[in-house]
């Protein structure tokens, strides 16, 4: 085998050679007369048997794909990441389940909103846009909701709850003690109807089937079913009511 060819097959051989199959001083031909030294890396050359031009990846890995440089064997992804082999020797990195990120950079995702935990402003429930109505720092996907007692009457006061799969309606009010009473506006019989209820004096009324419910008894879990407002779990202060967003959305299911 001439020096020529020698030279023609690493061409093709897609990968460096090694300095000792080097010609010293450049290669001859038949006249004796020197001809140009091949690149010593001639895998990287765009157009030449299918490689692409040659790449350095976002954790510094470099080479040619299309000819299986860079591929899953070669550990390109970042950590917390799932290589897949592509066609033609390319390859496609993305962030394993419960990560975020671009396949090279992958931080841990709980809620998978694509927002960071150590970012998230509620860490629990995707929130995408972060909102914080009330700039205290918890997203409003996470802030408890606060209904004061000074802003309750005897009279009910209707509001709603934007859960993940629906908008759920509920009301609150006190009794004649000054308790206050808070229940979701529809019944487990009725809900199909999403007619709600209302108000007549003592009483709440519904108003798909009529019954009605003394407000006293009102807030307490439905244990017999029928058509008792649902039941919201809530907390009691000295001055408020407190909501978990969790019990709406755990009374979704009534609007849906
Ligand atoms: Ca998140
Ligand atoms: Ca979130
Ligand atoms: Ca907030």
């Amino acid at each position: 085998m001439s020096q020529r060819d020698a030279g023609q097959r690493a061409l093709h051989a897609i990968r460096p050679r090694a300095q000792a199959e080097l010609p010293a001083e450049g290669v001859h031909d038949r006249a004796g007369h020197r001809e140009t030294q091949p690149s010593p890396l001639p895998c990287v050359q765009g157009g030449e048997e299918g490689l692409e031009d040659p790449v350095t990846d976002p954790r510094g890995n470099a080479g040619a794909v299309g000819q299986g440089e860079l591929t899953c064997e070669t550990d390109p992804c970042g950590a917390d990441a799932v290589c897949n082999d592509l066609d033609a020797g390319d390859y496609e990195c993305t962030c394993a389940t419960g990560f975020s990120g671009d396949g090279f950079d992958c931080c841990a995702d709980d809620d998978g909103d694509e927002t960071c935990n150590d970012l998230d402003n509620c860490v629990s429930d995707a929130n995408p846009s972060q909102d914080d109505f009330n700039s205290d720092g918890t997203g409003d996907a996470c802030d408890s909701i606060v209904i004061m007692l000074s802003d309750l009457t005897t009279t009910a006061q209707f509001y709603e709850y934007e859960a993940v799969s629906a908008t759920v309606h509920y009301f609150a009010l006190l009794d004649e003690r000054g308790e206050p009473h808070v229940a979701v506006d529809a019944c487990d019989v009725c809900y199909g109807a999403k007619k709600g209820y209302r108000q007549d004096g003592d009483e709440m009324v519904c108003n798909n089937c009529g019954l009605t419910f003394d407000i006293d008894g009102i807030g307490s879990e439905n244990r017999t079913g029928g058509c008792n407002p649902g039941y919201i779990p809530i907390e009691i202060t000295a001055e408020s009511v407190i909501i978990e967003p969790e019990a709406l959305e755990a009374a979704s299911w009534y609007f849906e």
